[in-house]
């Protein structure tokens, strides 16, 4: 799911907009978080930074990737007793959405079923 047009509006970009529907389960200034439509566990967000960038390592300020992970604890900590964060980075890396954004997942019962 690549952007053809990198000056066009990332698919994440468009949700922010509210020009794609998505079940919003967090928002504030500059962040959103969102059911992932693909679940790959009981529960599966997604935190999205508003700011675009490409991927994780294009933060490069300190600040910013900071309150990025504590946007992604916070929410996880609002659904979830224990979770996983991930964050995959480039398409060798399994990213689709060319969108910086991390993945909460949890939910199974008892522990969690990949290593
Ligand atoms: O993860 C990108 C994730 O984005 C992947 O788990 C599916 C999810 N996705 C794709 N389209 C949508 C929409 N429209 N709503 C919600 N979630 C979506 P990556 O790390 O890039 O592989």
């Amino acid at each position: 799911m690549t952007n053809a047009d990198p000056a066009a509006p990332t698919l994440f970009e468009r949700i922010v907009a509210r020009q794609i529907p998505a079940q919003i389960v967090y928002e504030d200034d500059d962040y959103i978080a969102i059911r992932d439509i693909a679940p790959k566990a009981p529960v599966h967000l997604l935190v999205i930074p508003k700011r675009v960038s490409t991927r994780i390592d294009e933060i490069t300020d300190a600040g910013e990737m900071g309150r990025l992970w504590l946007t992604a604890t916070k929410v996880a900590r609002e659904h979830l007793g224990d979770y996983r964060l991930v964050v995959n980075a480039g398409r060798g890396g399994g990213q689709e959405v060319f969108h910086t954004h991390i993945h909460i997942l949890g939910g199974w019962e008892g522990a969690s079923p990949v290593g």
